[in-house]
């Protein structure tokens, strides 16, 4: 190449600071597929916890290898109830940087036991200190796809209202929009509310991370809005692929009892009532990766064939939006430490 051309391509270095966490994308992808491939061994075999252990061990015995100094903020439950990853373990082999992890090792337990659609292995990593602390609890939740002018829908408008605007701001009639919701007895005067303007509701048994993220491409799923009430974990994974990939989202942790905001404030909440937007739940730079574990909207399941096993990942990078869908074959069975 001569000197003229050399000169006039882009350099590829990074800020120091950023070189690390681009290594790490496909770090995360790895993490994800193992989880998924150790839950999928286990899927419609009518046992949700087994299936949970096993994507919980892969996934520990991963994150455990990388070069980071990293805190479980969003895991498998709180320290007293002692399961592997549970909030506050530290994991990583401490020569890396300081970041913190959201796990959801198996999103969609019921799913997998089962063998229907949409159980995913997730994760997401930002800079320490950044990611939401968020008990295990219930979370109101609204998101919208990017493109639309910020506060265009309210949490705390009805669902009436937020249709008609999201329609306004489409250039479409309330009835061409849809809503995803999930399927849940509480969610009965939503989805009339949503029914009563005109708009359709499509509804999910479980698996709201991948709910909200259907949201950022409405021509391609369909989905112009995702409401309802879910767990906050999911919305704090969910948050973080939506700070990746852009798009609104307004959440509310659920702290019905004196004994939920008791646990809120030991992880720091002060105003058990506020209105999260995705930058409070993810403050700082981020990455987020999902792996099929049955086929899905989102993403394919594994495949388990005679010499080689497929999986399905998308991982996000917040710093430059990149999305990547990874299809990989796996021909070293022995790494998954499958029975
Ligand atoms: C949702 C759903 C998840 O939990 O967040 C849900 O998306 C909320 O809890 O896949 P309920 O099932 O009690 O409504 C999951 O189902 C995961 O458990």
């Amino acid at each position: 190449m001569n000197k003229e051309r050399r000169d006039n391509v882009p350099s590829i270095t990074v800020h120091a600071d950023l070189a690390l966490e681009r290594v790490l994308t496909l770090e995360l992808v790895r993490v994800t597929e193992r989880a998924a491939v150790s839950a999928a061994r286990l899927s419609g075999r009518g046992n949700e916890k087994a299936a949970d252990q096993a994507a919980v061990d892969a996934m520990r015995r991963e994150l455990n290898k990388l070069p980071i100094d990293g805190t479980i903020v969003i895991g498998e439950g709180e320290r007293d109830e002692a399961p592997m990853l549970f909030i506050g373990e530290t994991v990583g082999n401490k020569h890396g940087p300081r970041v913190d992890i959201a796990v959801d090792p198996l999103e969609g337990t019921t799913l997998c036991a089962k063998n229907m659609p949409g159980a995913i292995a997730t994760m997401a990593m930002a800079e320490g200190g950044t990611l939401l602390n968020a008990p295990d609890v219930y979370m109101e939740k609204i998101a919208i796809g990017p493109g639309y002018p910020i506060g265009l829908v309210d949490l705390d408008a009805p669902a009436e209202e937020n249709i008609r605007r999201l329609a306004e701001a489409k250039g479409v009639q309330p009835s061409d929009i849809t809503a995803l919701i999930l399927d849940r007895p509480r969610h009965g005067d939503l989805i009339a509310s949503v029914r009563k303007v005109g708009a359709a509701v499509r509804l999910i048994t479980a698996g709201d991370v991948a709910g909200v993220i259907h949201t950022a491409d409405p021509a391609d799923t369909g989905i112009d809005i995702y409401i309802g009430v879910g767990g906050a974990p999911e919305g704090v994974l969910a948050a973080a692929a939506l700070r990746c990939i852009g798009g609104q989202m307004q959440c509310r942790l659920v702290l019905d009892t004196q004994e939920k905001r008791g646990r809120a404030a030991k992880m720091g909440i002060k105003d058990p009532r506020k209105k999260y937007e995705i930058a409070d739940m993810v403050q700082g730079d981020c990455l987020f990766a999902a792996t099929g574990v049955t086929d899905g909207a989102l993403l394919d399941g594994v495949r388990f064939r005679k010499n080689v096993i497929e999986t399905e990942t998308v991982v996000m990078r917040s710093v430059t939006g990149t999305v990547r869908w990874i299809r990989a074959e796996h021909r070293q069975r022995e790494k998954f430490y499958l029975d």
